[in-house]
């Protein structure tokens, strides 16, 4: 019988997991909580310096260990489609745990444990199609070649709101390259990926491959990153972190992947379809709860249809179904923490200070009783210079701002530290070519919003980070260019000149 389903882990203490074993840590632990009601549901332990440093040297000794650096590509690639598979077969087990830790939607969470199984297949079938290139240098008698090699020890650093979604951007492409890996789960919600280790095991994967370390970020996180014995570091959160993780990992001169959320325009063009743009925004911000790094958070309106798209976001905020995460009609669940309540209020107050106008929400959905549910929240008069559009909330809070011209708009949707995510609704194709070149983010969705795919690259510009995940792009990230010379000449040359030339 596995420990890891929501009835099996209430009120109990999750263990870490070494080598392929389950381990009790001899950390503190830490309650959990249930954000639909707010209650403790389980525990899980601040693991030991020693501990991270144990899971770091697991990953290492894979890494040398015939089992694993030996495997053939083929076999990683089939490993990965077993692993694939046991996550079909448990996808409402893995998606009740998310549910009960970070109180998204059941039926969201469900779909994204499938997406899950389905880029993890994407990326098993490249394991063996990873290839270098040979180079056409210009030295008659030398072949200069490149191999593709996996970088090492990789550290995934997880947030709560997608636990298995944001950790596969990392898991799937670098096991495909043949890295091992150490994963910290957020604070918040690790159980799901607990659960995934015991199917990593089940599927056969050699001890050492995958392991995880759970704890806070200051204490486990740091320790992680720290470590001189990893080579690679993917970390999703918030842009405060990430430049204390970049500067922790700058001290071994550890690369990082880092993705940081976002402040992202959504914008409504005088031409627009006005039912689907409408559609688009709300799926933007009020899906997840607006805790998503890609939430369309500043929504830019032409001044011509500004009233009548207020009027219709109102309209639909209102017929948003609030409740328990796991029933089927839910709409919109708590959100994963109460310190994000409590976040959501500062701003909901500073807004009204600023100047803005509450349109809908702004408060606790009281209905809830002691769960951490907040209001569709709708700010018009907005101003790029309002604290509301210049930071990120992560909860279903969405500011109006009125834009006159394409120049205004695209000065006003450029006008962020971040940049990750962009939509356009229009149905001029002129506009829309002319937006997708100026704007200054890593994605772009044109009369469309939230539609990303593991076959397409993903990441940001500016203070939402650097490096990418999804498409082939995740495979460079995650392997190291080694280029190769043979001298097949048999000549014996100058020792004192480099040989630049042929
Ligand atoms: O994130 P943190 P938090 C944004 C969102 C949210 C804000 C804060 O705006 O309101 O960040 O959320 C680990 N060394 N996003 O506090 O702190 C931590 O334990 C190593 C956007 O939850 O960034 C957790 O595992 N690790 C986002 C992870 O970092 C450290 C998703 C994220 O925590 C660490 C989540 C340290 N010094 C929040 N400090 C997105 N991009 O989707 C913390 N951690």
């Amino acid at each position: 019988m596995t420990l890891f389903t929501t009835d099996a882990l209430e009120g109990r203490c999750l263990p870490l997991f070494i080598n392929n074993e389950f381990v009790p840590s001899q950390g503190q632990s830490f309650p959990s909580y249930d954000p639909a009601t707010g209650a403790e549901w389980s525990s899980m332990p601040d693991a030991t310096a020693d501990e991270v440093d144990r899971a770091v040297r697991a990953a290492r000794g894979a890494m040398t260990s015939a089992a694993w650096r030996d495997m053939s590509q083929t076999d990683r690639g089939s490993l990965m489609y077993r692993l694939a598979d046991l996550i079909s077969q448990n996808v409402d087990r893995l998606s009740r745990l998310e549910v009960r830790d970070n109180g998204k939607l059941l039926k969201e969470m469900t779909a994204l444990t499938h997406a899950v199984a389905a880029s993890m297949r994407y990326f098993a079938g490249m394991a063996d199609k990873i290839e270098g290139t040979t180079i056409p240098v210009n030295k008659p008698d030398m072949l200069n070649f490149t191999l593709r090699e996996p970088v090492g020890v990789i550290a995934a650093i997880v947030p709560w709101n997608s636990p298995l979604l944001l950790l596969n951007r990392a898991f799937s492409p670098a096991i495909a390259a043949g890295n091992a890996m150490v994963v910290k789960p957020s604070e918040h919600s690790a159980a799901s990926i607990l659960a995934f280790a015991e199917l990593v095991a089940e599927a056969g994967f050699p001890p050492g491959v995958f392991n995880v370390v759970t704890g806070g970020g200051q204490t486990v996180g740091d320790a992680l990153v720290r470590h001189p014995e990893v080579d690679k570091i993917d970390f999703t959160g918030g842009p405060e972190t990430g430049r204390v993780i970049a500067a922790s990992a700058a001290q071994n001169l550890t690369p990082a992947i880092l993705e940081l959320g976002g402040k992202s325009p959504n914008i409504i063009c005088a031409d627009a379809d006005l039912d689907r743009a409408v559609t688009g925004v709300v799926s933007g911000i009020f899906a997840a709860g607006g805790q998503t790094c890609v939430a369309g958070s500043r929504c830019l309106v032409h001044d011509s249809i500004y009233d009548e798209v207020a009027e219709r976001l109102v309209a639909r905020a209102a017929e948003i179904r609030i409740g328990a995460p796991t029933e089927a009609d839910t709409q919109l669940g708590p959100l994963a923490l109460w310190s994000q309540v409590e976040k959501v209020g500062r701003f909901v107050e500073g807004a009204k200070t600023a100047g803005a106008k509450l349109l809908a929400g702004g408060g606790r959905a009281e209905q809830m009783g002691a769960g951490w549910y907040v209001q569709p929240t709708i700010f018009g008069d907005v101003t790029n210079e309002m604290d509301i559009a210049r930071n990120e909330i992560f909860g279903p809070v969405l500011g109006l701002i009125r834009y006159s011209d394409d120049e205004d708009m695209i000065a006003k949707a450029n006008d962020t530290r971040y940049g990750l995510a962009s939509g356009l609704w229009t149905n001029d194709m002129e506009r829309a070519m002319r937006f997708m070149r100026r704007i200054n983010a890593g994605m772009v969705w044109i009369n469309t919003y939230r539609s990303p795919s593991v076959m397409a690259p993903s990441g940001g510009y500016k203070d939402s980070g650097y490096g990418k995940h999804n498409g082939f792009a995740a495979i460079n990230e995650f392997t190291r260019i080694k280029t190769v010379v043979i001298d097949y000449s048999g000549k014996t040359h100058d020792p004192f000149v480099m040989r630049v030339q042929s």
